[in-house]
């Protein structure tokens, strides 16, 4: 028996044993998980609102003074910031005085969850940027280099409207794959990925039924 008929039987025992679901490797240490995080989507929104409630989403300043499109807030023990001095974490947001909101027990779950079965076991992230999207806004390709120590993965969550993600390389001339993402889909990076470059073009306008003209995007981290 080959070809086929063993692929087939293969996908069969796979889809017995594998009650994780899909899963589709992006890069070396990369894997998109697709709709993984659909079940909690509702209770992930509600905490959004909670926390953007104490840590209003903003638009932020690059240190070259750009306004960033994409309005962002934090929770868990580090926020990230970007302003005229530079991009860095810090504990208390900058906009109120105060510490940004805890990280929901939800989040830290999920993205335990979603990193241990991508073969990062013992992720506990402390730091959560919650990024929201307009139509039209976007992130220019970046490589996500504030935490103090890349050994670890970042976990992203991807709610609302769905986008074009752009994963690149280490170099950031190196030319992009293009990946769409929707509600529910998580991608867990890091190892030999965890440094390259990436970006989302333009959100396209529509409407979803749980977050109207929006996207919203976690990345769950361990900055600190
Ligand atoms: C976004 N994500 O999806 C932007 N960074 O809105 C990121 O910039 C990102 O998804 C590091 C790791 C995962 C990500
Ligand atoms: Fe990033």
């Amino acid at each position: 028996m080959s070809g086929p008929t063993m692929a087939y039987i293969c996908g069969a025992m796979q889809s017995l044993f594998d009650t994780s679901g899909e899963s589709e490797a992006l890069a070396a240490g990369a894997v998109l998980l697709r709709g993984r995080a659909l079940p909690l989507a509702t209770t992930l929104l509600a905490a959004i609102e909670q926390i953007a409630a104490r840590a209003p989403f903003r638009r932020m300043t690059t240190p070259g003074g750009f306004e960033m499109s994409v309005a962002m807030t934090n929770c868990g023990q580090a926020g990230w910031l970007t302003d005229r001095k530079g991009y860095r974490y810090d504990a208390v947001d900058p906009q109120t005085g105060q510490p940004w909101p805890p990280m929901p027990a939800a989040f830290l779950a999920l993205a335990r969850e979603a990193a241990a079965e991508t073969g990062y076991a013992g992720f506990v992230p402390d730091a959560c940027l919650i990024n929201r999207y307009e139509p039209g806004a976007r992130l220019s390709l970046h490589q996500d280099r504030d935490e103090a120590d890349y050994g670890h993965p970042i976990v992203s969550v991807s709610l609302g409207l769905p986008a074009t993600f752009q994963f690149g390389g280490l170099k950031r001339s190196d030319q992009p794959r293009r990946v769409a993402l929707g509600h529910g889909d998580i991608v867990v990076w890091g190892g030999p990925s965890r440094l390259f470059h990436h970006g989302v073009l333009g959100l396209k306008d529509g409407l979803h039924p749980s977050t109207g003209r929006h996207r919203f995007n976690l990345t769950l981290r361990q900055a600190l």
